[in-house]
C-alpha cells in the first residue's frame, strides 16, 4: 500500500525557478548543505518527524546543483526522515560519487549499517539540538554514537541555537572528532557581530581547532529579508557581517550551501541563485571564495582527491 502525506500547513515549497547566478563560482564548487525530502511514496518520512515537507527528489536536486553551477553536494539527512537515511543513501548512490552524505544513527546501529552508510559516501553524523525539530537525544547516545564512528574518521555535524551554546560548549569541545556547525550556530543577527554573543561562538572555533563552520542560511537568520524589488538593496545583508567574520578569521575551516529545500521558512521562499550571489559580499576576494567553495569541502569530504592543481 503507498503511503501519503499531507504537508505540514503552511508549508511553502522550494522555489520552482530559480535564477541563474551572475556570480561565477570556482570549478568543482560543493553545495555542502542540502537535503532530500522522500518523495514520500518511495521513502515515507519519519513517524517521529516534527513537520511534513513537500517532496524534493534527488533529481531536483541534482538538476539544481547543475542550474546553479555547482559540481558536487554534501546531503545532510533531514530531520523528517529520523533514523533512516534511505532516501539520502538512495541520492548519493545515484551521484556518480559526486554527493557525500551527513547521516543520522542511533548508538545501536549495527556495524554492517555503518559500513553500508560508508561505503554508499557517508562521512559524518548529525546530532540536532533544535528543540523544535527533534526530541532531545541523551547526550550518552551521542557519545557513543561518536565510538561507533570514530575508527570510520567521520566527523559530527551538529545544529543548535545560539542561546544554548553555553550549555552545550564543554560537551562539544570535549568531543574527539572534527565539528561541523550548521549555520553559524544561529546567531541573533540583531546584536552586534562583533557583540559578546557572536564572540562566544567564534571562542568555540578558536577552542577547538578541528571545527568547521557552515556560513549558511542568511534567508533563515535574517530580519531584514530577501531584496528589495528596486534591487537596491543586497539580500539578506543584515546576515553578511557575522559570516564575514567567520570567513575571515578561519578561511580554511569555514563551508558554504544552499540549505535546499529549505525546510520550515514560513515568510519566504529564497530564489537560490540568488543566495549564490551573496557569497562574494561573504567571501570577497577569489582566494576566500576557492577555499570556501572548493578547497575546504574537498579536503573534509572528498579527501582522497587531493588539492586541486
Ligand atoms: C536546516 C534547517 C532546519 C531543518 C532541518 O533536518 C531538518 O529538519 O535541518 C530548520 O528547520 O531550521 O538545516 O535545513
Amino acid at each position: 500500500m503507498t503511503v501519503t502525506f499531507d504537508k505540514t500547513p503552511g508549508w511553502l515549497d522550494w522555489h520552482a525557478d530559480p535564477s541563474v547566478p551572475r556570480f561565477r563560482m570556482p570549478q568543482g564548487s560543493v553545495d555542502a548543505h542540502c537535503h532530500v525530502f522522500g518523495p514520500g511514496e518511495a521513502f515515507p518520512f519519519a513517524p517521529e518527524r516534527k513537520y511534513t515537507p513537500c517532496d524534493a527528489s534527488k533529481e531536483q536536486l541534482f538538476a539544481l546543483r547543475d542550474r546553479l553551477g555547482f559540481s558536487r553536494n554534501v546531503i545532510v539527512q533531514a530531520t523528517c526522515h529520523g533514523a533512516d537515511n534511505s532516501a539520502m543513501v538512495d541520492a548519493l548512490l545515484s551521484s556518480e560519487g559526486l554527493a557525500r552524505g551527513v547521516a543520522t544513527v542511533r548508538p545501536d546501529v549495527s556495524d554492517a549499517a555503518i559500513t553500508h552508510l560508508h561505503e554508499a559516501g557517508v562521512r559524518g553524523v548529525r546530532f540536532n539540538f533544535v528543540k523544535r525539530l527533534v526530541d532531545a537525544a541523551p547526550r550518552e547516545d551521542l557519545l557513543r554514537v561518536v565510538q561507533r564512528i570514530a575508527p570510520l574518521g567521520w566527523h559530527v555535524v551538529v545544529y543548535f541555537e545560539a542561546a544554548d551554546l553555553a550549555d552545550l560548549r564543554d560537551f562539544l569541545t570535549g568531543l574527539p572528532l572534527p565539528l561541523v556547525i550548521d549555520h553559524m550556530g544561529r546567531p541573533d543577527v540583531t546584536q552586534d557581530p562583533n557583540g559578546p554573543e557572536f564572540e562566544a561562538f567564534l571562542d568555540l572555533l578558536r577552542a577547538k581547532p578541528d571545527t568547521w563552520c557552515k556560513v549558511t542560511c542568511p534567508e533563515r537568520l535574517s530580519r531584514s529579508g530577501p531584496p528589495a524589488l528596486d534591487g537596491q538593496q543586497a539580500a539578506y545583508r543584515d546576515v553578511v557581517p557575522f559570516a564575514r567574520r567567520v570567513v575571515e578569521e578561519f578561511p580554511d575551516r569555514v563551508l558554504w550551501g544552499t540549505d535546499w529545500p529549505h525546510p520550515n521558512l514560513t515568510d519566504h521562499m529564497p530564489d537560490d541563485g540568488l543566495l549564490v550571489d551573496g557569497i562574494p559580499l561573504i567571501a570577497p576576494t577569489p582566494e576566500l571564495q576557492q577555499a570556501l567553495l572548493v578547497d575546504n569541502p574537498m579536503r573534509l569530504y572528498w579527501p582522497e582527491e587531493g588539492p586541486a592543481s
